[in-house]
């Protein structure tokens, strides 16, 4: 069985975040997502996120292509997860190219997918802004 892992906040979910999930599942059998945490989200990458984690790891739970979610807590798992999740494959979008190449030397295959244009959970918040 081949295990592929990715990470995000999935805030909003929008088909850009499928697009994502849908390419990851290909890469194996098994695809586990590791969910920005609220607390994460607001001291490391400075998001408030409009949903809570549980809320949004339901969202990710029912989505065909995901079959387990955890939490990310910090930016220093990625090692110790695919080693304890025995992962083959960690995918990202391309906004993060080259950041996570050190996985390569834990044997884990490194891959960066070109994002969907056009959507982003920022840019749904600002479209909703202006139609008030
Ligand atoms: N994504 C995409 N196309 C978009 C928007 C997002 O392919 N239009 C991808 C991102 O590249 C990422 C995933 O969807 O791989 C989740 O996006 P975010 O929730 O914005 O994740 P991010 O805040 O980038 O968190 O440790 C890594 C971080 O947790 C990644």
């Amino acid at each position: 069985m081949k295990r592929v892992i990715t990470y995000g906040t999935y805030d909003l979910l929008h088909y850009g975040h499928i697009n994502l999930l849908r390419r990851a599942k290909e890469y194996g059998d098994y695809l586990i997502v590791a969910l920005s945490t609220d607390e994460f989200n607001w001291d490391q990458k400075q998001k408030k996120c409009y949903f809570t984690y549980e809320e949004r790891k339901k969202m990710l739970e029912s989505i065909r292509y995901v079959d387990l979610v955890i939490p990310e807590e910090n930016w220093e798992q990625k090692k110790t997860d695919c080693a304890l999740y025995h992962v083959d494959t960690f995918v990202m979008g391309d906004d993060w190219k080259g950041k996570f190449d050190f996985l390569k030397e834990q044997g884990v295959e490194v891959v960066y997918l070109p994002r969907t244009p056009e959507i982003s959970t920022t840019q749904i918040k600002s479209d909703l802004a202006e139609r008030k």
